[in-house]
């Protein structure tokens, strides 16, 4: 695992199957926007880039610093990706750091979202295409986070006895998520992202975000877009 998008460059990516995780929320709306009914999403670093993909009929999503950037339709609350407001519609995202870290993954053989909404869909996956195991921690500007590494510590002890462990930041993820799983809420409570979200008043989507297992949704990078692999073909 990979504690930060800044930490990548000690690894090579190809032949490796990279998990990208911002559970508070930027891979947890994504998820949730699939579910919903978003066709594709095209996570962007640059708010300016981001705003282009109006021209393109997207929706367009931007965060900054937790709120919603000012020109957007949407910002990153998992609420305000509603069937009514995605389903049918691609949509184009950027966020202080899911994005980047979707983004600066693209060079592995494959990337996939996860998050605690859509966890055994990964895990799942992963198992079939039997690729090393990346998960990229999106942490925040830089920095550690613990809630990225408690789902990354998830996925360990998920796929424990079909996969070996490569590094210790794996082995502690797993031993901080088997210590925290029991109450995450609780486990995150002095966390500094659940501190900032909280100073907003987005209680709920902390909530929300620590669910497991709600959506079979997968989220795959495809050249240039996310797409969701599980989703039925409409006939
Ligand atoms: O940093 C990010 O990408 C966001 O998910 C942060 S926030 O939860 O929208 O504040």
């Amino acid at each position: 695992m990979c504690f930060s998008p800044e930490l990548l460059h000690l690894y090579n990516l190809k032949g490796k199957a990279v998990v990208a995780v911002d559970i508070l929320r930027a891979t947890s709306t994504m998820v949730t926007a699939f579910a919903n009914g978003a066709t594709q999403i095209f996570p962007v670093m640059e708010l300016e880039e981001c705003k282009a993909y109006a021209s393109h009929n997207c929706l367009t999503a931007a965060e900054r610093e937790g709120v919603k950037a000012e020109g957007f339709d949407l910002g990153n609350s998992p609420f305000s990706y509603t069937p009514e407001v995605v389903n049918g519609k691609a949509v184009a995202i950027t966020t202080t750091n899911g994005t980047r870290a979707i983004r600066l993954s693209e060079q592995a053989d494959e990337v996939i979202v996860g998050a605690f909404l859509n966890l055994e869909a990964v895990v799942q996956y992963l198992k079939k295409l039997g690729l090393d195991v990346l998960v990229v921690c999106a942490g925040w500007k830089g920095n550690f986070n613990l809630e990225d590494t408690l789902f990354a510590g998830a996925v360990v002890d998920r796929l424990a006895g079909s996969f070996e462990l490569e590094n210790d930041a794996a082995l502690a993820s797993q031993h901080l998520y088997l210590e925290a799983k029991s109450n995450l809420l609780g486990f995150l409570r002095r966390s500094s992202h659940v501190g900032r979200l909280e100073h907003l008043e987005i209680h709920k989507d902390i909530e929300f975000c620590l669910q497991h297992d709600v959506f079979d949704v997968l989220p795959v990078w495809k050249q240039d877009r996310l797409v969701d692999v599980l989703a039925q073909p409409v006939v």
